[in-house]
């Protein structure tokens, strides 16, 4: 049976076919939606990890144990990941071994464009790169015979185009794989340095084999054309050279890490001018330079996406410009939704004018105008230890107008250990938790503090402010972030103290708790001074009529949140049902 399904889910249903029995992941765009989907199928053990070092190490267990597993992540996730990923290149695995990188060309969601190939090189493992759903569901099946074959975690590259554009899939039946048993093996699987050195030499002559095989299988696929133009190409670019340069004559690889050099020469051979199309950084292209395979070069940028637009241009081909109906749209930034429980707390950090290390999620949106109360993001986590340095590098000066902003999924993530870090050298910082009990900007997954499983379960929820006191922390708040001036109060009370502070927030996301939603707001026309305090809130629901000058509250977009009243200085918000 065939169906059309997005990369995402086709890659989730090859895990199911595969025998797949562990899936822990941490969410991120554009990888999130394959956990969500594997959850569907009740054979297999689906999770939301706390990050995604934890979810490989879940995943390597699950191998040890000899049952086939898989971990899922954005490319910045593998960089959390690369400690256990490095060392398990060493190991190798049990039950086969897939961790999923989903790219970000373009960074539609995303704060670099790091190339995930370059993990593959780095931990010597191979790499496969589909370029359709089909692709995707089949790349995921072979990885594991892979993966059990030589031994070898297996790492599936999507990218944001492939993850969420849909295709024909050929569904087939799951196959159960016999389980090998717990695996106990001292010198495969302790890496003290006797083992690891061993370890090392089996790895590069894993390689050669990888690379061997690579070059008979049938990841490749040769398309002759015209003998002028060669081109290889790999993944979703296969599409825009195909569309682009019907003509020429392609070699789309498959396994783009060990590459099949071989298969690559005898190509070349064939062709009069050969060139490389591939996204981001040029890792096929440097790769066979060196070994000396002759290249023509083109002026291909190192960021961004390619389209069939883009290729043609590379090869001086006419373009025709289509009118582009997105031009006349009227801008719209993102923004935090109406009744989002960050703008309070925004709010207030904006009228102290504190320096806010940030984080990442939805929060981070506190950057723009008007509450423009981000000072710095750098990757998830690093808000708590980055106003520590800050701190620690003015002698406690700058702790006193400075916070850390982190939301509660990316506190569990990795902002747990800056706190830690903080209290036991015994920072001076004033760390805010914006508690709204939801991993919101990757699509509301469940995290340890909502206190359901990915499958709705009921489980632990734990209890922040209990863990702040565990760590030693003694100035522990909560606070509602829509009570502004209690906001404004206790960040004046916590950044003028010599001693570690957090502050935690406790109102829900709009969307984990749709039951906070109550009567909309209105604003009295004759009431309204125009004085802007409730248009500074940068609430979506709130407009300003230029004429009247006055604001303006959408009723179909207010949430009933309670923020804005509570700004206005002149008794003009009123909710209906209100006299
Ligand atoms: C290492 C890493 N993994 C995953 C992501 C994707 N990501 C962006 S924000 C975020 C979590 C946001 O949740 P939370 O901290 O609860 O804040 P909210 O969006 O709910 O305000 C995640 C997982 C990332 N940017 N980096």
């Amino acid at each position: 049976m065939k169906k059309v399904l997005s990369g995402n889910e086709a890659i989730a249903r090859g895990a199911y076919e595969a025998g797949v029995r562990v899936v822990s992941s941490y969410p991120g765009t554009p990888s999130s939606e394959i956990t969500d989907f594997v959850k569907q199928y009740k054979e297999i053990y689906c999770e939301w990890a706390v990050n995604e070092k934890v979810a490989v190490e879940v995943a390597i267990g699950a191998s040890l144990a000899g049952r086939r597993a898989m971990s899922c992540m954005k490319h910045v996730g593998l960089n959390v990941a690369a400690d256990p990923l490095m060392t398990l290149s060493y190991t190798g695995v049990n039950g086969g071994l897939i961790i999923l990188v989903a790219d970000d060309p373009n960074m539609f969601s995303s704060q670099n464009e790091q190339d995930s190939r370059n993990y593959a090189r780095f931990a010597k493992v191979p790499m496969l790169e589909p370029s359709d759903s089909n692709e995707a569901k089949e790349y995921v099946k072979k990885g594991f015979e892979i993966s059990e074959k030589f031994c070898t975690p297996v790492i599936v590259r999507s990218v944001t185009r492939l993850s969420h554009s849909m295709s024909a899939v050929e569904l087939n039946e799951r196959v159960e794989v016999e389980p090998k048993g717990l695996e106990n093996n001292i010198p495969k699987w302790v890496m003290v340095p006797a083992n690891a050195r061993q370890r090392h030499i089996f790895v590069e002559n894993r390689l050669k084999e990888l690379e061997h095989f690579n070059n008979s299988s049938d990841f490749i696929t040769e398309e002759i054309n015209d003998s002028e133009i060669g081109i290889i190409t790999s993944g979703i670019p296969y599409h825009y050279v195909k569309e682009a340069m019907p003509e020429a004559s392609i070699l789309k690889l498959g396994m783009v890490w060990p590459l099949p050099v071989e298969r690559i020469k005898e190509f070349a051979k064939k062709v009069k001018k050969l060139y490389v199309i591939e996204e981001l950084d040029p890792f096929i292209e440097t790769e066979l330079r060196a070994k000396g395979v002759k290249l023509r070069k083109l002026n291909r940028p190192v960021n961004g996406e390619l389209s069939v637009d883009a290729v043609k241009k590379l090869f001086r081909k006419k373009t025709v410009k289509a009118k582009n109906p997105i031009l006349n749209l009227p801008n719209r930034p993102p923004n935090m939704c109406p009744g989002c429980s960050h703008r309070g707390m925004f709010y207030a950090i904006n009228k102290l004018k504190l320096f806010a290390a940030g984080d990442i999620g939805c929060y981070t949106l506190g950057l723009l105008p008007p509450l423009s109360a981000i000072n710095s993001t750098v990757c998830m986590g690093a808000s708590v230890s980055m106003a520590h340095g800050i701190d620690r590098a003015s002698g406690g000066e700058y702790a006193k107008k400075s916070v850390a902003v982190i939301g509660d999924s990316t506190f569990f993530h990795t902002g747990i250990n800056g706190l830690l870090n903080s209290a036991y050298n015994k920072g001076f910082s004033t760390v805010i938790i914006l508690d709204n009990r939801i991993t919101g900007m990757t699509g509301h997954q469940p995290n340890p503090g909502t206190g359901i499983t990915i499958r709705g379960e009921e489980g632990p929820k734990v209890n922040i402010e209990m863990l702040c006191r565990a760590f030693g922390i003694k100035n522990v708040t909560t606070v509602d972030p829509f009570d502004v001036d209690e906001c404004v109060r206790v960040l004046k009370e916590e950044t003028a103290r010599e001693e570690l502070s957090v502050i935690i927030t406790n109102r829900p996301c709009i969307f984990a708790d749709r039951t906070v939603i109550t009567n909309p707001y209105y604003i009295k026309e004759d009431k309204c001074t125009g004085c802007t305090a409730c248009t500074r809130l940068g609430c979506p629901a709130i407009s300003w009529d230029a004429k009247k000058k006055k604001a303006l509250i959408d009723e179909t977009l207010c949430t009933g949140c309670s923020l804005c009243p509570k700004v206005c200085r002149f008794d003009a918000i009123f909710q209906r049902g209100d006299k």
